[in-house]
């Protein structure tokens, strides 16, 4: 029986806070959709462009064993167009977004799991910097 996954985000400067919570999202199902969020959408959350393009983010998460397919997403609004896009059962999200994306319970299962702690892409390019 067949269990679609989906989660989305930018995964800018990759790190293993990001690789966890693909890990983690792929062991919930037997196929594992990431919507990488394209470069506008990414300075309407963050105010910047990213440091890796949205290809080659999408490349790097691609490439990875426990990622299926992956897809831009453009806007946070469309959610619930990607959910049915891919029938995913299972929308999962690091619980920065806590509460965030539970109107989507109508249409799946919403789990949120712990964020690795002490790192982030603002983290490493301020380390990079210094
Ligand atoms: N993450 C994590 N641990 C970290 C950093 C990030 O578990 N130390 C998780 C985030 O909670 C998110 C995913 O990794 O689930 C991707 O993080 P970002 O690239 O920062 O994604 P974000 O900007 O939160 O985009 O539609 C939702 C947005 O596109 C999510």
């Amino acid at each position: 029986m067949s269990k679609t996954v989906i989660t989305f985000g930018t995964f800018d400067v990759f790190h293993v806070g990001h690789l966890r919570l693909l890990q983690r999202a792929a062991s919930l199902g037997n196929r594992l959709v990431v919507g990488v969020s394209s470069d506008a959408l990414n300075i309407e959350k963050k105010g910047r462009l990213p440091v890796y393009s949205e290809a080659e983010r999408t490349e790097i998460v691609g490439s990875l064993r426990c990622v299926d397919t992956t897809f831009i997403e453009e806007s946070l609004a469309k959610k619930g167009e990607y959910i049915a896009g891919f029938k995913a059962d299972v929308l999962v999200m690091g619980d920065d977004w806590e509460g965030k994306f539970d109107a989507y319970r109508d249409n799946c299962e919403v789990v949120y799991l712990q964020r690795t702690p002490a790192i982030s892409t603002t983290e490493v390019i301020e380390k990079i910097r210094l």
